[in-house]
């Protein structure tokens, strides 16, 4: 009882001393510990991950963010960092504390990291800071008039942090086109564990001097350090778009046809897969209409949503061809040109996250298939999760140009794994990804060894130890921590 009495007593002690520190370094507003207020930081946007922060801190410099780090070394404190809070795999909120005397966990905010430089016309780069949201970036390089865009989009745009997109390597809906984050970031600035600042925010397009260090933080999750500012890739904006949703018989004729715009459509820009149930959900919870007539009368079993790019109108006649060649008759095609037309069918598909939050906390299972492998996917997960819980509702949908199915799943408990060791032995058997686009976080550690060899753990957790020694960065996620620290 007195041990007891004595660690709860030093973590009392040890947090009044870190939050004392911290107010001195970011102002009271910026250090939370009320739990009315800390609350929003430490559960997920599916209500499936939460736990606990002692406290959130928001700097909102680099400077800030080196004085919170250090702190929480002095403290021995663990750090979370969040960017949007829009991640969906638990990477982002912090887990319960542990019982130790060192393990309290401190949420570092990052979205008052909002530096916006001016575009760079010459080189297609911009820098802009971890807490610009997608939305403000797209905003802030259409209102420069250089004719630049960002090739990165994604449905939590108005919320997702461009820290949190480069942290999750974020793919989206057009990567069929433009890659994802790791294609998009030029440089970094990195605060590194110990407080050391790496600054590669200025080089030439073509630098190959070394190790890329700040390259190994996209997609590492907030393990191996804090992203404060991108150097970001910009494509060239394309003016004129045509978007058609398409009804297909299944997912056989949905890849056939992706296949086909892939290789005869160069415009294409995203081909994005939905099925019948995730439409009429989306129909029914969100009060949308499909162009195509009601999914209930079974018509077509899939949907693909196209959208096509250009500097004009040819690039409906390159879709319209790529059609016709196909065979997919008009009465299968609902197209629109007009932002208002595009937004209603693009609403459809964007509709199916918040729709499937709504019948409940949902299993996420993020995957990846070789394109040639999913029409055979399809059935073999459904069957798959029938067989782990025959009563569970199965949503569908992803980014079919890159063979990446959101497999959600509602109806086990949140934590009941059951369907997810399924649906990922099924993945792992069939060539695929546990984690397309997602990241690992704290959902998929332990399937990582179905598609990562021991040799490959063994190196990341290399790379961890050497720039994290003490695990201080986002301990649980990514690699389990008991492992790192044996
Ligand atoms: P958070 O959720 O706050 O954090 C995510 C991870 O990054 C955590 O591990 C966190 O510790 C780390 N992190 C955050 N900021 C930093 C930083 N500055 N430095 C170091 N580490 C950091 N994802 C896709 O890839 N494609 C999609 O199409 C897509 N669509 C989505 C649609 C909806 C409706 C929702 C809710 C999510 C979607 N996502 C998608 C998932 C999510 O938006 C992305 O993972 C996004 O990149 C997370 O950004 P964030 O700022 O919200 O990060
Ligand atoms: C999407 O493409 C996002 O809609 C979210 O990646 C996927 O909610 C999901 O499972
Ligand atoms: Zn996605």
């Amino acid at each position: 009882m007195l041990g007891v009495m004595t660690v709860r007593d030093d973590k009392i002690g040890q947090l009044s001393r870190l939050t004392a520190t911290l107010v001195g370094v970011l102002g009271r507003d910026h250090v939370l510990t009320d739990p009315d207020l800390t609350a929003s930081y430490t559960v997920d946007w599916t209500g499936r991950w939460r736990g606990q922060a002692a406290v959130v801190a928001r700097p909102a410099s680099t400077a800030e963010v080196v004085a919170v780090l250090q702190a929480c070394l002095a403290f021995q404190v663990a750090v979370v960092p969040q960017g949007g809070n829009t991640g969906l795999v638990g990477g982002g909120v912090p887990a319960d504390h542990g019982s130790g005397p060192d393990d309290l966990r401190l949420v570092m905010s990052l979205v008052r990291l909002g530096r916006l430089d001016p575009v760079d016309a010459a080189a297609a780069q911009v820098t802009v800071g971890a807490g610009v949201t997608l939305a403000a970036l797209q905003r802030h390089v259409a209102a420069s008039s250089t004719g630049l865009a960002f090739g990165v989009d994604l449905g939590a745009r108005d919320s997702a942090t461009v820290g949190g997109m480069v942290a999750t390597n974020a793919g989206g809906i057009h990567f069929v086109r433009h890659g994802g984050m790791r294609q998009q970031v030029a440089g970094l600035e990195v605060v590194l564990a110990d407080g050391q600042v790496i600054e590669r925010l200025r080089g030439p397009a073509k630098d190959n001097t070394g190790y890329d260090v700040p390259g190994l933080l996209v997609g590492s999750e907030g393990t191996l350090g804090i992203v404060t500012a991108a150097r970001l890739r910009l494509v060239a904006a394309l003016p004129f778009r045509v978007t058609a949703l398409i009804g297909v018989a299944g997912t056989a004729a949905a890849i056939e046809l992706v296949t086909a715009l892939r290789r005869h459509v160069p415009a294409l820009e995203a081909a994005e897969i939905f099925y019948q149930e995730g439409l009429e959900l989306v129909c029914r919870t969100a009060g949308l209409v499909s162009p195509l007539g009601s999914p209930l009368a079974g018509r077509w079993r899939a949907y693909l949503l196209v959208e096509c790019a250009g500097a004009d109108d040819t690039v409906t006649d390159q879709l319209a061809q790529c059609l016709a060649t196909a065979g997919v008759d008009d009465e299968a095609t609902a197209v629109a040109t007009t932002p208002k037309g595009r937004q209603n069918l693009w609403a459809i598909r964007e509709g199916h996250t918040e729709a499937v939050n709504r019948l409940g906390v949902p299993h996420k299972l993020d995957v990846s298939l070789p394109l040639g492998a999913l029409a055979s996917f399809v059935p073999a997960v459904h069957q798959a999760v029938a067989g782990a819980a025959s009563d569970a509702t199965v949503v569908l949908w992803g980014h079919a140009g890159d063979g990446n199915l959101h497999v959600n799943v509602v109806g086990p408990a949140p934590d009941d794994y059951t369907v997810d060791d399924a649906v990922y032995r099924l993945v792992a058997e069939m060539g695929g990804s546990i984690s397309a686009e997602h990241g690992i976080g704290r959902a998929k550690i332990p399937w990582l060894h179905l598609t990562r060899s021991g040799a490959d753990i063994g190196a990341m957790r290399a790379i961890k130890q050497a720039l994290d020694p003490t695990g201080r960065l986002n301990p649980g996620v990514l690699l389990p921590p008991e492992e790192l620290l044996g």
